[in-house]
């Protein structure tokens, strides 16, 4: 009888959808229309919509009982017209790129481009739901659905099949498929018939990513707890889905150049001999380095803000040095401030100016990290960033040229800083339950703003974690990685992933941080790093060194070429920083940003290639004895750079790739500018810029300089100059200077065209040009710049076996190349 009653109650149950522990948002019962929004009222919430952008709608659900929020991430309001219209069972909101409908009973969206396509819609039984404090958001998981971004993350480059936790840890040497880490960027793009979307949610709360693991049905994301919040992104291009996030949450500023060169860093370099040691090796032995790092040791006693007055009794005269020297010198700066107020005036400031952490019954929280017991500013108040700036602003009056934050998810030793520690939050208040995933984003805007106040010049910062935005302030590297071949592919991978979540300033400790690489190892991933957007050798305590000499001379030699090759990509690199600063889209890029209808380009092999930029490919070798790479070429014709063969592409070759070598492909119709090898950014004036040219039928560059170093380009100090490119039965070449704000201390080019026949003649501006006598040094030269001897500023020559025309010519701003057939 019992059982039958159970039985019975459960059909009840069962029948009437019950459900336990997820309580859905119910059914529309009212709209009302403003100027940049639509609200629902909703049985159980309320729902806004806003239209940000013609291909962006910001879905905000909202609760009587959820806390306030204002915006970590989001700097862009936005807000276009757009028409609402109700009939009998649906709501239809319209942008001129976009359909919004949604469903009144019960509520569900679904988003259709304006043929009516579906893009993305709600699980049709679920929805948003709550459970208690808990959010969660239900989408349709479509068959052919692939899932790119969410940031930091291991595993592959698709995230479709696994759930990710976004709550910053520090995990030391962590595993292929560790999770979460340093970073968290709720931001993720779905892929599906080669279209793309994304949808970034903005709650700072832990939270989920489920991408569809364990079920077939639906995936998920959803916090702990925080307002449903979040911004719906069309493309359909991934490209600018990638774009529009940026916009929403804020661009990489232009770093210095020489932030773009190699950076040496160990833990840690100790005591000044040392550090001027490691900087006159690098210069005796001409390996170009433009960045040493100062890692813990330097501190008297891990106290921040001081310098170790045995170690580095002076540390303003060996910055100088230093300087002198092309080096720029950037100091380790953690969060915890030793709970020392008695000795170091420094925790007696924090604890006067109330800018510590403290518990509810406010006493101040302590946690143990390398300054033993230490306070933890709270970075969400304006008065302690300002304090903090001014702490840093003398660091940076002693010469110091950036900060590296690193222990900022905050990690204390245990990892579990206790979640009821209290923030100012705005002036909203928090626990760390909110705070801890932008506890390093505010800590790096704190160190931005400083830099901003106390120095006319741009500067490095890096930081170890981050949340949506940090994009803004920092560069960002892996962590704490290992010395395996493993980690190497996982570099690789991590830093595609990262580009496509906004944030493309990233790299990896070269080498590995924990443990010894062979030189293969080491060789290769220096190699990986080159391409890197961030390029800086790292090496743990306690560990073997990892310098480019510490691998033998033949390492040594391969090592210094692929650290050479980088500086000569500089103006490549360069410019290729400066169109992400504009564009918000990665430096290295997986090939399906370029490439988004090869469906070769989403294959799991092709993760371990890359694009840097839109013209060049990157195919580093990620295994040790690995001679023979096979590498795929979407469509189109590449020139493979180290032996100038053409390929065709949309096929997979196989191609051979000696210690030495790294394999690139040029792109048909992409320009590669090159210059002379320095030892550091500045030490050689740059009166000549090479170009490396493979015409297509038409095709066009914008190169972007400026003095690489101050903040004049803000106020138009730089020069833009487009080059025009048409190949029928001559190649022509107009050049024009669009923008002319810096003077550059240019005074030719080197112009080579590859893939070409011999011309019948050559014209700059209408007057031939002289045919030299021999042939310049084959290839790209991606050592070093050449040119047949005797002619200085005009000329060419034609190299047959090459197939390649070398042109020198006067950098006239303005000017025209034609090369007659
Ligand atoms: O507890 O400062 O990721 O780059 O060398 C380790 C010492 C603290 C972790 C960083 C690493 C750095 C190290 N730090």
């Amino acid at each position: 009888m019992k059982n039958l009653f159970c039985a019975v109650f459960l059909i009840f149950l069962l029948a009437r959808g019950a459900c336990a522990d997820f309580e859905f948002i119910g059914k529309i019962v009212t709209h009302r229309k403003y100027p940049n929004l639509v609200e629902f009222r909703l049985s159980n919430a309320k729902l806004l919509v806003y239209v940000i952008d013609e291909n962006i709608i910001r879905f905000r659900y909202v609760r009587k009982k959820t806390p306030k929020s204002l915006s970590y991430s989001v700097i862009h309001e936005g807000g276009v017209p757009f028409r609402v219209r109700a009939s009998r069972n649906e709501y239809e909101i319209t942008t001129r790129e976009l359909k919004v409908r949604i469903a009144k009973d019960p509520c569900r969206i679904g988003i259709y481009d304006l043929d009516g396509n579906l893009i993305n819609e709600d699980e049709k039984s679920f929805g948003a739901s709550y459970d208690n404090d808990e959010v969660r958001c239900f989408k349709r998981l479509l068959p052919d659905e692939k899932f790119y971004g969410l940031g930091e993350k291991t595993g592959d480059l698709n995230r479709r099949g696994k759930q990710f936790t976004m709550w910053n840890s520090d995990f030391p040497a962590y595993s292929k498929t560790q999770d979460p880490l340093y970073v968290s960027i709720p931001f993720f793009i779905g892929v599906r018939d080669r279209k793309g979307y994304g949808i970034f949610f903005d709650n700072t709360y832990r939270s989920w990513f489920n991408m569809g693991a364990s079920n077939n049905r639906f995936y998920w994301f959803g916090a702990e707890k925080g307002e449903l919040d979040y911004y719906f992104i069309y493309g359909p291009g991934i490209k600018r889905v990638v774009s529009s996030y940026a916009k929403l949450t804020g661009r990489m500023q232009l770093p210095p150049m020489w932030a773009l060169g190699y950076q040496q860093s160990k833990w840690s370099y100790f005591p000044d001999k040392m550090v001027r040691s490691v900087a006159r090796t690098f210069r005796e032995k001409q390996i170009p380095c433009d960045v040493l790092y100062l890692d813990i040791d330097y501190m008297d006693d891990y106290r921040v803000f001081t310098w170790d007055p045995d170690k580095f009794p002076d540390p303003k005269e060996m910055l100088n040095d230093l300087r002198e020297e092309g080096f720029k010198v950037i100091p380790i700066i953690d969060p915890g401030v030793k709970a020392d107020p008695t000795l170091y005036s420094v925790a007696r400031e924090g604890m006067i100016q109330n800018h510590f952490i403290k518990y509810p019954d406010g006493e101040y929280y302590q946690g143990e990290v390398w300054p033993s017991w230490a306070y933890f500013p709270d970075f969400t108040r304006k008065e302690t960033r300002t304090w903090w700036g001014n702490n840093l602003g003398r660091l940076l009056k002693k010469g110091v040229q950036g900060f590296w934050n690193d222990m900022n998810e905050p990690s204390a030793w245990g990892q579990a800083v206790p979640e009821l520690v209290q923030f100012y939050d705005n002036g909203i208040g928090a626990s760390l339950k909110k705070i801890r995933n932008v506890y390093a984003l505010e800590m790096a805007k704190a160190t931005h703003d400083a830099l901003l106040e106390f120095s006319g010049k741009r500067h490095l910062i890096l930081s170890r974690s981050g949340f949506a935005g940090i994009q803004r302030y920092a560069a960002v590297w892996t962590g704490d990685n290992a010395s395996t071949q493993e980690h190497l592919a996982l570099a690789c991978v991590m830093l595609q992933g990262m580009g496509l979540s906004g944030l493309p300033f990233v790299g990896s400790d070269v080498g590995g941080f924990i443990g010894v690489p062979t030189p293969e190892l080491y060789i290769r991933w220096m190699q990986l790093g080159v391409f890197s957007p961030f390029f800086r050798g790292h090496n743990a305590v306690n560990t073997p060194d990892k310098e480019p000499w510490a691998f033998g001379l033949e390492a040594e030699k391969i090592v210094k070429d692929a650290i050479s090759l980088r500086y000569r990509l500089l103006p490549f690199l360069y410019n290729e920083f400066y169109n992400s600063s504009v564009t918000g889209l990665p430096i290295m890029r997986p090939m399906f940003l370029d490439f988004q209808d090869d469906g070769e380009c989403y294959s799991s092999e092709c993760q371990y290639q890359f694009m840097v930029g839109e013209n060049l490919l990157v195919a580093p070798v990620l295994n040790e004895k690995e001679f023979f790479k096979k590498i795929y070429l979407p469509e189109g014709r590449w020139l493979e750079l180290e032996t100038r063969k053409i390929y065709v592409g949309k096929q997979w070759v196989n191609i051979e790739v000696p210690l030495s070598v790294i394999p690139l492909f040029l792109r048909e119709g992409g320009f590669i500018p090159m210059q002379e090898v320095q030892n550091f950014v500045g030490e050689k004036e740059m009166t000549q810029l090479e170009l490396e040219i493979f015409p297509s039928r038409q095709s066009e560059f914008l190169l972007y300089e400026d003095d690489g170093l101050t903040r004049n380009y803000q106020d138009g100090d730089y020069t833009l100059t487009k080059f025009e490119l048409k190949k029928d039965e001559n190649i022509e070449m107009l050049v024009t200077r669009t923008k002319d704000g810096f003077a550059s201390p240019r005074q030719r080019y080197l112009i080579k065209f590859h893939g070409v026949e011999r011309p019948k003649g050559v014209t700059v501006d209408g007057v031939p040009e002289t045919l030299t006598g021999g042939s310049p040094r084959r290839g790209v030269n991606l050592q070093e710049s050449s040119f047949p001897g005797g002619i200085v500023d005009e000329g060419y020559s034609y190299d047959p076996q090459e197939k390649a025309i070398t042109i020198k010519i006067r950098d006239g701003k303005n000017f025209s190349v034609i090369c007659r057939y």
